[in-house]
């Protein structure tokens, strides 16, 4: 079985984070190692939430791991709460990376233009050379933006992308994929570019007008998932991306209408049985 590492928060209720990353790689037939990075009562978006800073354990903890021989064919990245933190990770990378471990950041720091609560334009720029430690970088446009110190556009065509893509490449990862791109009415998806081999690859579905709060750490824990498990990274990246759509619509469709996380945990038998079936097909 492979094994995946991802550092990020332990959000207790919120799903979001760990609590979507862990079940839905596990689900994806992975073993998902964490590493907690904080422990917070809830997401940020609540008002009031505790938070309980482990930065200071990550180092023992991945010094045990170090000592037992243990590797990891994927370290996945998402919301890491300090410049510490990105320091660490830069630094954990470098301890567990081989040839077999591809190293997957999703920056997480920003939505609509704007960066999170706890972050600045420093952290942005950390975030950005942390990107050119990996294999795989998930970064939306506005991310992407205050990266590159582009202007974030909520109307743009394809060339903006592709501009964009260009810069995210000069960050050093070898993939590059923007996430939340919307080139026709009614379609949004991901625009990636494969920098070694200079192609683009696109995935476009029918856009689901409702945001809710970790879809975007669910899109990246599939993504990460079917890479592991061997399927290409454009239908890894179709799976993701359906599965985060098919599950905004059955969110929006319980009546008890949620507001702090989508129901992923209803769509899991969904996404088991199509990975499954691109699985299969890819033998
Ligand atoms: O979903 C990203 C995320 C993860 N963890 C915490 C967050 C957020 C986004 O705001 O607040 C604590």
């Amino acid at each position: 079985m492979k094994r995946v590492l991802t550092i990020q928060d332990i959000s207790c209720l919120g799903k979001c984070s760990v609590t979507v990353a862990l079940p839905v790689i596990s689900a994806m037939g992975v073993e998902t190692v964490i590493l907690p990075t904080a422990v917070l009562s809830t997401h940020t978006m609540f008002q009031n939430f505790t938070v309980k800073d482990l930065t200071d354990q990550l180092i023992p903890i991945v010094e045990h791991w170090k000592s037992q021989n243990v590797e990891f064919d994927a370290i996945y990245t998402g919301y890491l709460g300090s410049a510490e933190e990105i320091e660490i990770a830069k630094k954990i990378f470098d301890m567990f990376r081989s040839d077999n471990t591809s190293i997957i950041i999703d920056p997480v720091m920003a939505d609509n233009g704007k960066l999170y609560p706890a972050f600045d334009e420093a952290y942005a720029k950390l975030n950005a050379g942390l990107c050119g430690s990996a294999d795989i970088i998930l970064p939306n446009i506005t991310e992407a933006c205050f990266m590159t110190d582009t202007e974030y556009k909520t109307e743009y065509d394809e060339a903006y992308v592709k501009e964009l893509l260009g810069k995210l490449a000069k960050l050093g990862s070898k993939i590059v994929v923007l996430t939340g791109v919307s080139l026709s009415e009614g379609k949004t998806g991901v625009y990636g570019l494969d920098t070694e081999s200079g192609e683009y690859f696109i995935y476009q579905n029918d856009h689901v007008d409702a945001a809710y709060h970790g879809t975007g750490d669910i899109f990246a824990s599939v993504v990460v998932g079917g890479l592991v498990r061997g399927l290409s990274k454009e239908k890894a990246f179709a799976l993701a991306a359906d599965y985060t759509a098919d599950t905004i619509r059955e969110t929006l469709n319980n009546p008890k209408k949620p507001w702090y996380g989508v129901d992923f945990e209803a769509t899991i038998p969904q996404l088991v049985s199509r990975l499954t079936v691109d699985l299969a097909v890819d033998e």
